[in-house]
């Protein structure tokens, strides 16, 4: 079984993210011990130096830090609920995708059982793992993220967001409602060009050459917002909301999807019909922050 020193780490979980974790601390020359539901998935791992524990209780054994990379987090439940080992002196990172509120309650969950317990959210893709590339984000109790980043920086760059454990997930997901935000414009820009014959490859470098403006905006945007004072410095509301009826009628006279831009601007009719219209786009902040 694996030395127990300050070094070692144990992985739980072998898919493609978990083997990708355990490579890379091996690499880095922590010693590692890894544990699979199928343990088949250990193999090469196993070649390149990682000891396979026969059961989670021996894996969580193993080591001082164990790092938990699973499906979702009820297997991550399931799992640690099936185990008897005495978890003081063990630190748990669970660096399973999932929501603040299950990060949470994790959280408790260790804590009940005697763990210390960081949560965290992987904005990466296997490969990228070991690499600058790879961000790494964690939240929970400050002092056992600085007394483990030694052996974290072996991922990639990792960060520290905070002592509310949910907030790893909350980044994650935010970063999903940028990615998928920024994709989707692109989609529909690309489906109305395509009806005149331009190919996504001619507009991709256009496009892009927007979303870099827009991202410059940010700061600005972002000051208004925690201001809570929108004044139109470039435009209004109002003057969007008419930009945004041309994006519907070009898209519906192409005969392309107009969905997404009629939800916008939905969302801008709202906000203009309660007073906001002289005001800037970021006053929309309230329309996202209202559920619906
Ligand atoms: N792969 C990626 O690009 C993304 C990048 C962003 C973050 N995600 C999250 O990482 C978690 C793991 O993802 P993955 O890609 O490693 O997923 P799989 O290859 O499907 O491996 C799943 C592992 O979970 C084990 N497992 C599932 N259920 C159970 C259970 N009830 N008890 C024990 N282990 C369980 C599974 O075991 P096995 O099927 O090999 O026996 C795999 O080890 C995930 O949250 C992503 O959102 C990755």
């Amino acid at each position: 079984m694996t030395q127990k020193n300050e070094t070692s780490v144990t992985v739980l979980g072998l898919g493609r993210m978990g083997q990708a974790l355990a490579g890379a601390f091996l690499k880095a020359g922590h010693p590692t011990t890894v544990w699979n539901r199928t343990a088949a998935k250990a193999e090469r791992l196993v070649s390149e130096g990682a000891r396979l524990a026969p059961t989670v209780g021996a894996a969580l054994a193993a080591s001082p830090l164990i790092i938990i990379c699973l499906t979702d987090y009820p297997a991550v439940r399931e799992l640690l609920d099936a185990s008897e080992n005495d978890l003081a002196g063990t630190t748990l990172i669970n660096l399973t995708s999932g929501d603040s509120a299950q990060a949470r309650a994790t959280a408790r969950w260790a804590e009940q059982r005697g763990a210390r317990y960081l949560d965290g959210a992987i904005m990466a893709i296997p490969p990228a793992i070991g690499t600058a590339e790879a961000v790494i984000l964690h939240s929970g109790p400050e002092a056992d993220f600085a007394a483990h980043r030694p052996i974290l920086d072996a991922l990639g760059t990792v960060s520290y967001l905070g002592a509310d454990h949910g907030l790893a997930s909350l980044y994650d997901v935010a970063g999903l409602a940028m990615m998928w935000s920024v994709l989707n414009a692109w989609l529909h820009g690309t489906a109305m060009l395509r009806t005149a014959g331009v190919d996504a490859a001619t507009f991709a470098p256009f496009a892009a050459q927007i979303a870099a403006g827009v991202a410059e905006w940010l700061p600005g945007y972002a000051e208004q917002i925690d201001r809570g004072s929108f004044p139109a410095e470039v435009s209004t509301l109002e003057t969007d909301a008419r930009a945004m009826a041309h994006l519907i009628e070009e898209s519906e006279a192409v005969g392309v999807n107009a969905e997404l831009p009629r939800l916008i601007k939905a969302m801008a009719d709202r906000s203009i019909a309660a007073g906001h219209g002289a005001e800037q786009y970021p006053v929309l902040i309230e329309e996202f922050g209202t559920p619906r």
